[in-house]
């Protein structure tokens, strides 16, 4: 019987054994059941349960199952003649979520594979339910096993993914395998260059949703490209029953009750006309209620309304024209000294830049996990959204590429539907040159592709006029491509001190609003001195003066996300006694202290707020 079921999900969804399927978006609204807890774990250091002694990979053999010396067949010795070298009862566990780095001191530094390993049971009774296993992220490579069959493999450290799993789970003892490998490489995305802790793990929520056959998968409803008064989008639905279907759309407290119907794939367009919308600002952000079914199935979600765009050097938000207030934050809960992947994490974070009178945040560098955002929106903060295409990538490889792209369309997957994202970033800081301008501009076609009602951007680098150290402008031939011209610039740290900005002239010729995407400094949180001393709170506290009335020079000039909300663990950084590993830009120390250049820019924000 058991076979017969596992026979006929792979008849019916071929997909099984192959890599990820597509996307299920919104799952903290649906029928879920958390993974999250005490995983065993297997350090693999020489990828001894994957590979053989002939560097051959366990699971591209043919019959890889019940291969036994494979770590993910998860296999127990019989009798005690058998040779079997490891056993998962017998290990250790880690949690999950989180990094191995912050839970054992022997993981700190290692970057490699480890196999994790979770067992649970199930109710197969359930026999009209699909099931799926979602993966909030891994860093950075994973594949993934269930009972022994291989479900696929994924790649990239910040993004989510799934696999369908109908049929393939038993009653008791499900054993989910997954070998998680977070080793650097030249072409992988990011590189092997980079400023902030290489944390590997299952370092995001695991679930289990359960579905009915048909259910919705996805949608994207919002405001249209350019007009206000229409919403418009789509509904996807997967499933044998999925074409010619009724979906309905309510949002009650704008008497809205809409019907559509699926095409041959699945997709029913929208397009609707509500009355009165009170649309979403950081003041008052507004989310409405929205329910979604089709006969089988329903799903809610909280979606609010909002235009952005851009007039010349101006950006509209809803028309109005508006400064961005913000600032630069990593997924990271310095006092715990692990990424953030919480709740609880996402409040901490953001209540640090409500703090600061904050109206957006630039989530660098790479896609944070869907608490931030979403806990954003309810507060009324503004995202930027980023990739982890970060100074040297591998621009002529294919592969890496792809890697790119795929990265960035499911994090448009995920949060298409959130109204706090304004921007779309695909790259930080990459050197100018002609691979690399071809290699960004596909990424933003695609991106406009999936989501022409947001802007787009990249954090580019600035250049000096002739030999004229202090005479500026921004010459990238990229910039035409983006909707709003963000660039970093660190006058007064890496360049000279902070005095330098009140003599840098700044000549940007391009008429579009321009957004400071990086400047700042480092000070350790309690180290006093004057100013001119390096990594006192006073440098730091001069050096955002000083930034602050230069930037103002810049006519363009529309927001900001200074260099960084908190002190973040950087392997780059290791002066002892003032770095010790961490990164010492921060507003804040990694625990929450604040430094005196976050008054600075407090103040300036409330200014800026009149
Ligand atoms: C940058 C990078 C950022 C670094 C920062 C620094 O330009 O974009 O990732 O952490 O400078 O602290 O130098």
């Amino acid at each position: 019987m058991k076979y017969l079921t596992l026979l006929l999900a792979i008849i019916l969804f071929p997909a099984i054994g192959n890599s990820q399927d597509e996307l299920i978006i919104n799952t903290e609204n649906r029928n879920v059941t958390s993974l999250n807890g005490h995983w065993k774990y297997i350090i693999d250091q020489y990828e001894y349960g994957y590979y053989d002694y002939r560097y051959r990979p366990a699971d591209q053999q043919p019959n890889y199952q019940n291969n036994h010396g494979a770590f993910y067949t998860d296999y127990k010795a019989e009798d005690k003649t058998e040779l079997i070298e490891y056993n998962f009862d017998l290990a250790e566990t880690l949690v999950v979520p989180g990094s191995w780095n912050a839970q054992e001191e022997e993981l700190f530094w290692y970057e490699g594979t480890i196999w994790y390993r979770r067992t649970f049971d199930y109710d197969v009774q359930k026999a009209d339910n699909r099931v799926f296993l979602y993966f909030g992220a891994i860093n950075y490579e994973a594949h993934v096993y269930l009972n022994d069959t291989k479900l696929g493999k994924h790649v990239g450290g910040f993004t989510p993914f799934n696999f369908e799993i109908t049929g393939l789970l038993k009653e008791k003892d499900n054993s989910l395998v997954v070998k998680v490998d977070n080793k650097r490489k030249k072409e992988a995305v990011p590189t092997l260059n980079t400023d902030w802790f290489n944390y590997g793990g299952i370092t995001r929520d695991v679930k289990l949703i359960e579905t009915s056959e048909t259910f919705i998968q996805d949608y994207h409803i919002q405001l249209a490209d350019g007009d206000m008064k229409q919403v418009s989008g789509f509904v996807k639905l997967n499933g044998s029953n999925n074409q010619g279907e009724k979906i309905k759309i309510e949002i009650p407290e704008l008497n809205i009750k809409y019907e559509t119907i699926t095409n041959n794939n699945g997709m029913a367009k929208v397009n609707f006309y509500p009355k009165n919308i009170k649309y979403w600002t950081p003041e008052t952000p507004k989310l409405y209620e929205v329910k979604l079914s089709s006969d089988q199935y329903h799903v809610t979600d909280r979606i609010g309304f909002r235009s952005i765009e851009t007039d010349g050097s101006d950006l509209l938000l809803n028309g109005k024209k508006i400064f961005l207030r913000g600032i630069s934050i990593h997924e990271e809960n310095g006092s715990r000294g692990d990424r953030a992947y919480s709740q609880e994490d996402a409040n901490l974070i953001l209540n640090r830049a409500q703090q600061l009178n904050c109206n957006f945040v630039r989530l660098a560098h790479y896609p944070h996990n869907e608490y931030m955002v979403r806990t954003a929106e309810r507060m009324g903060i503004m995202v930027w959204s980023e990739i982890p295409v970060y100074w040297t990538i591998d621009w002529q490889n294919e592969e890496t590429y792809k890697n790119a792209e795929q990265q960035l369309s499911d994090i448009i997957n995920r949060d298409k539907n959130r109204a706090n994202v304004i921007i779309w970033s695909v790259a930080n800081e990459t050197p100018v040159s002609d691979a690399r301008t071809e290699f960004l501009t596909s990424l933003i076609d695609k991106a406009r592709e999936m989501d022409g009602a947001r802007l787009i951007s990249a954090a580019l680098e600035k250049h000096t006029v002739s030999h004229d150290p202090l005479t500026i402008t921004i010459d990238d031939p990229f910039a035409q491509y983006v909707d709003v011209l963000s660039f970093n610039q660190y006058m007064g740290w890496y360049e000279g001190l902070p005095e330098i900005c009140s003599r840098a002239k700044w000549t940007i010729e391009i008429e579009k609003p321009v957004i400071i995407s990086e400047f700042g400094g480092g000070a350790l949180y309690g180290f006093h001195a004057d100013k001119d001393t390096r990594w006192s709170e006073e440098f730091q506290e001069e050096l955002y003066k000083q930034n602050l009335k230069m930037l103002e020079t810049i006519p363009q000039l529309s927001g900001m996300t200074p260099w960084i909300l908190s002190d973040f663990r950087s392997p780059r950084r290791m002066l002892k006694d003032i770095q010790d590993g961490w990164n010492r830009k921060g507003l804040f120390s990694e625990n929450g202290e604040k430094k005196k250049a976050f008054y600075t820019l407090r103040d300036y924000y409330n200014e800026k707020e009149q």
